[in-house]
């Protein structure tokens, strides 16, 4: 099986010793150019000199969400606007989204990583890749895109939705790989059946490279039977690049971090100290290649664990295992992440409805859904078909501006929600 890059390859020591080169570039670069971290690191009592083995990045304060937010838009950019060739942003966890910036350099890694990754999963270019996630700000597509385009691959950039017309151009151009979640992958699958289109022997498909949101072994096993195909995972957050920082050889032991581009550690969430390797907490990750955008120690909030022995593959790069859970309340809606604070805030700027709520997260099928309970202030209100159209088309409206996604909104009677005794329970998750 091939591998794309000999940077796969290299001994764990010259990892290491590239890792600790690109990390003070990079340190020097944001205390230069970013006095946000200038500051933190002045604060925490650091400077980019006193990183003088890579232990050393565990003096060096955490970055969070909340920085981003706090800097919005572009305060945690460390070269100028007209540097930035390319935006993308992601859910806040307010009604402002987190956004990235991308120096030409920027994309030239992103090809790189995504190249490796795309490698892994067994395309070359022999291969049709239908992308099934959305082009527009979220990282998926685009990013995708240009990696395979690397590899050669022929790249059809379908986005998201028109599942139909998705199996007609996956039968007609002869589609061999699909990029998209692996839930809305088993939605296709189930969908061409129900065209009367048998996926294993009257589509073309040989693999997979799913992403974008958790799935467990039996997930991996219906897709692969469903498809008659090989299905490989990645991972990546759009702070961090997008998709690309880790994915999944043939060998399936975990997902490869691309380690000569970005540096991973597990901490304890709740003490923040680092771990030793095998140990399950949070992924810690520091780009150490990126130049618009170089975040230090970024908190995923992701759980899992690190494993550097050596693969079967022959790659020598740590792999992560799959992701378990978070360390916050973000929910993933068919890849399109969701903060329970950004239903709220919408919620609570309407006029008419109260403030007592209730999300609930549900599977139709194999997609995700997502419920809102919302109770109206006056009862009348229930009464009158058009104001409570109004109503309705008003918080389904707002909240799709916001998250990118469409709830089904349930208006209730005033005080019919069940009232918390302490922390309300907001959100009821029966996907598991
Ligand atoms: O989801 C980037 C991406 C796109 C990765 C396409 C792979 C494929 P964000 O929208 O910023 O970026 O969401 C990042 O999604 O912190 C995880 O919680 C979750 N996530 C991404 N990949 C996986 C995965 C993209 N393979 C957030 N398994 C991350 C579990 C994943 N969760």
């Amino acid at each position: 099986m091939k591998i794309w890059s000999d940077k796969e390859k290299l001994s764990r020591e010259e990892i290491r010793k590239i890792q600790f080169k690109r990390l003070k570039k990079t340190l020097n670069h944001v205390y230069e150019n970013v006095p946000y971290y200038h500051e933190k690191f002045t604060a925490a009592g650091v400077k980019p000199v006193d990183i003088r083995t890579l232990e050393d990045l565990r003096l060096l304060p955490l970055t969070t969400k909340e920085d981003l937010r706090q800097t919005y838009p572009f305060g945690l950019f460390a070269v100028p606007k007209n540097k930035i060739v390319r935006y993308h942003a992601s859910s806040g966890t307010t009604g402002k989204p987190t956004v990235v910036g991308y120096t030409k350099n920027d994309l030239k890694v992103w090809r790189e990583v995504i190249a490796r990754i795309a490698t892994m999963g067994g395309v070359t270019n022999q291969d049709t890749a239908q992308i099934t996630f959305g082009f527009g700000l979220f990282t998926g597509a685009f990013g995708l895109q240009q990696g395979l385009e690397k590899v050669g691959a022929g790249v059809i950039p379908m986005s998201s939705g028109n599942t139909q017309k998705q199996i007609m151009i996956m039968q007609d151009f002869q589609t061999t790989t699909l990029i998209g979640t692996p839930s809305y992958a088993l939605h296709l699958a189930e969908t061409a059946t129900e065209m009367g289109i048998d996926p294993k022997t009257e589509l073309f498909l040989k693999y997979g490279l799913f992403g974008g949101e958790g799935s467990t072994e039996e997930m991996r096993a219906k897709l692969n039977e469903a498809w008659g195909i090989i299905s490989t995972e990645n991972y990546g957050m759009s702070e961090l690049i997008g998709p690309g920082v880790s994915g999944e050889c043939q060998a399936f032991k975990g997902m490869h971090i691309n380690e000569d581009h970005f540096i991973a550690e597990i901490i304890d969430p709740n003490t923040l100290e680092v771990l030793p390797e095998g140990s399950v907490g949070e992924l810690i990750i520091t780009p150490i290649t990126k130049e618009a955008l170089p975040l230090i120690r970024y908190r995923t909030k992701d759980i899992t664990k690190l494993d550097t022995t050596p693969c079967d593959c022959g790659r020598t790069t740590a792999r992560m295992a799959k992701i378990t859970g978070r360390t916050d309340d973000m929910l993933i809606i068919g890849g399109v992440n969701v903060f329970p604070s950004q239903i709220e805030g919408v919620l609570l700027g309407i006029k008419g409805i109260g403030s007592n709520y209730q999300i609930r997260v549900m599977k139709k099928g194999y997609l995700d859904r997502i419920e809102i309970d919302v109770e109206v202030i006056n009862q009348d209100l229930l009464l009158s078909v058009t104001l409570l159209d109004q109503l309705y088309k008003e918080i389904e409206s707002k909240l799709h501006t916001i998250l990118g996604i469409h709830a089904g909104i349930h208006l209730v009677e005033p005080k019919s929600l069940a009232r918390s005794e302490g922390k309300a329970k907001r959100v009821i998750d029966m996907r598991s």
